[in-house]
């Protein structure tokens, strides 16, 4: 399969998350992309190629204008409010949370960072924005290419998306690259899509995006937020609203979870998007199930990911496959293309 990888996406590297109460070093790390690369080059799964190009509006297909312009000049901004913030990253520290207002745009850049972010976790660097807009390039390339007739691609970029909501960034994503691959298969023609979301954390920024929409079903298997992040969503009682009601399947499971019983979830999950009658599906691909994750809370084995690949290629659709999580990252390419692998040879 094609593979359409950011070339730039070690311009967005963070030096520092907080983390129970301190600053610590980001997981979220360029060599995780590069482990991943090395991998499909060693097992020659098919070309690589850069993304193609797409104008901004691209990108307003899911994210709203104003977020979309404060990413644009945030760095600048940063480095404005102080010559040597140049030398560190961007952390916001300040939420409009309930009884606070979100309508007004503060002039002030701390307080919009805080309007568009949800957690400190992720830090806006000099090159995010250039960075994540590749990616996100990547995504919509990846669904061009499949909406052209291939079978399946991928899109191999960071930082991550799943957790970035139209107007909101967090859990280190900033463009949700799942949500513009998924829009842009709908815009080429595909009635209706289902992403299926197999990272360990829930894709609350997803599962936002497309909540009130039932022409894009949101499937998701994470671990289960009464304990783990983003806790604020990705319960199982979250089903959809108005339209979208009955297009939202979310399935937690708990911390310790096997292989066993997280495939007996995929196959539900696979189910559900059958009987959605999709025309074509968006993975977004993280590999933070593995066992010896530094940050999650499931057992799967490296050989347990062509399973899964074997698994996703049963369901018979055109799929864009998106790189979202995974931080055990000696083994986070042997367990990303093993997925594909497993995906290929089950085609
Ligand atoms: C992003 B993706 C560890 C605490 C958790 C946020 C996790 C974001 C995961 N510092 N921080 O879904 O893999
Ligand atoms: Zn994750």
């Amino acid at each position: 399969m094609i593979t359409y990888y950011n070339h730039l996406h070690a311009l967005h590297q963070g030096k520092l998350e907080m983390f129970r109460g301190e600053l610590v070093p980001c997981f979220e790390i360029p060599s995780r992309a590069d482990h991943v690369m090395k991998e499909l080059e060693r097992r020659k799964l098919g070309p690589v190629k850069a993304p193609l190009a797409f104008d901004d509006a691209a990108l307003a297909s899911i994210h709203a204008p104003r977020y979309l312009d404060f990413l644009t000049h945030a760095w600048d901004e940063w480095v404005a409010l102080d010559p040597s913030n140049a030398g560190r990253d961007a952390l916001p520290s300040v939420w409009p949370t309930r009884t606070l207002r979100s309508d007004v745009l503060p002039a002030n850049f701390s307080a919009r960072m805080g309007l568009f972010s949800y957690d400190a976790g992720s830090p806006l660097t000099s090159g995010t924005w250039t960075a994540a807009r590749a990616g996100a390039h990547c995504a919509l390339s990846a669904a061009q290419e499949v909406s052209g007739g291939a079978r399946a691609a991928f899109a191999l970029s960071r930082p991550p998306g799943h957790h970035a909501g139209a107007d909101f960034f967090g859990g280190y994503c900033f463009l949700n690259n799942a949500a513009l691959a998924a829009q842009r298969l709908r815009g080429q023609g595909a009635a209706r899509v289902a992403v299926l979301d197999i990272d360990y954390h829930h894709g609350n920024g997803t599962q936002s995006i497309f909540y009130d929409r039932a022409d894009v079903l949101f499937t998701s298997i994470h671990g289960d937020p009464h304990t783990e992040y983003p806790f604020f969503l990705g319960y199982a009682d979250e089903q959809g609203v108005g339209a979208g009601l009955g297009f939202n399947h979310n399935l937690p499971l708990p911390r310790g979870t096997d292989f066993a019983l997280w495939s007996a979830a995929l196959q539900d999950a696979l189910r559900g998007i059958q009987r959605f009658g999709a025309q074509a599906l968006v993975v977004s691909l993280g590999l933070d199930t593995f066992e010896g994750d530094p940050i999650s809370g499931f057992t799967l084995k490296s050989e347990d990911y062509l399973r899964v690949g074997e698994a996703i290629a049963a369901a018979g659709l055109p799929t864009v496959f998106v790189f979202e999580g995974g931080y055990a990252v000696a083994e986070v390419g042997v367990n990303a293309v093993n997925v594909l692998e497993g995906f290929e040879r089950a085609c």
